[in-house]
């Protein structure tokens, strides 16, 4: 028994391979009410089961990325509220089957990682499936970078017992990113080994003299192992690197190894930023995770 948490764009798009790699029993989207409408054909055409839950905290077209609005509207939202009791719930269910809940979001928007914030923090262990930036992404990487790394902070650095698989998908679109969770074998056996409770509670940490350090699973070409540090230190080196920052290349330079190096080249270029503004209600929600 399985939940996929499918969380804001990038999220309700990827987790219905996510949830169709895993045999994940459902599959919960929530994004605007028009953001949810190419997460549910997906469902539709794996043949998931499905549910789906309109929230309005981020802009309607997504593009404004304002962390911190979101991030207040999420926690006042009784929508998203309501859903994270019966997230718990549901969690408590998984973990009686020694399983626990994926949730699926991109680092550096706004609506994925504020509810992300909110389900993550209630309970002890989730998976977190999720990508870095996007350098061909409308928006300026640097913005992106300094929403991901206050959302590493938020909900990594706080949650510190939740394994994290972070993708670099740089440049590649939500099909190459399904694609690649489907067919990607190491991929997606090690999402399927670490939704598994006993393996969660190991698998995050190595103990370096007494002291228990965070880990996170880095796919780029090979999944490796590394420190969520590493990953700050990378997204940090962005955000300082200049307001017109548009791409990125983030390697991993050493596989197999407990430490593996981080190599980052930039590119820089100039970029508007858009400043969309939407005002639209929340949504009343039904039931969910029928467990
Ligand atoms: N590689 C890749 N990254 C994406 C894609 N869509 C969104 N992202 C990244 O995912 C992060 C979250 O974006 P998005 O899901 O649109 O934000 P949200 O809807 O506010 O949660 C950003 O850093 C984006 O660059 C995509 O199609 N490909
Ligand atoms: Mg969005």
């Amino acid at each position: 028994m399985t939940v996929v948490m499918g969380l804001g764009t990038l999220g309700t798009n990827v987790a219905p391979a996510v949830g169709k790699a895993i045999g994940a029993d459902k599959v919960v989207l929530v994004d605007s009410k028009d953001g949810l409408q190419s997460g549910i054909k997906r469902c539709k055409d794996f043949g998931l089961e499905f549910d789906y839950i309109p929230v309005s905290i981020g802009s309607a077209t997504g593009a404004h990325r304002d962390y911190s609005k979101a991030k207040r509207k999420a926690a006042r939202s009784s929508t998203v509220l309501q859903l994270r009791d019966r997230f718990v719930e549901a969690t408590k269910e998984l973990y009686k089957s020694d399983k626990i809940p994926v949730l699926v979001w991109g680092l550096g928007g706004a609506t994925g990682a504020s509810v992300s914030y909110v389900l993550s923090s209630s309970v002890p262990y989730a998976l977190h499936f999720t990508v870095l930036p996007d350098p061909s992404s409308p928006e300026p990487l640097r913005l992106l970078a300094e929403n991901a790394l206050r959302q590493i902070n938020d909900v990594f650095m706080r949650n510190e017992r939740h394994p994290v698989i972070i993708g670099n998908f740089a440049r590649m679109n939500v099909d190459e990113i399904i694609n690649t969770v489907i067919s990607d074998h190491e991929l997606y056996s090690t999402i399927k080994r670490m939704v598994d409770k006993r393996q969660a509670q190991n698998a995050g940490y190595i103990r370096k003299r007494g002291k228990k350090i965070r880990l996170a699973f880095f796919w780029n070409d090979n999944i490796v192992k590394t420190k969520i540090s590493k990953i700050k230190d990378v997204l940090l080196r962005i955000s300082k690197s200049g307001d017109d920052l548009t791409d990125i290349d983030v390697a991993m330079a050493s596989i197999n190894s407990e430490e593996p190096s981080i190599s980052v080249d930039f590119n820089i270029k100039s970029d508007d930023s858009s400043n969309n503004k939407s005002k639209d209600s929340d949504y009343d929600i039904d039931s969910f995770f029928d467990l």
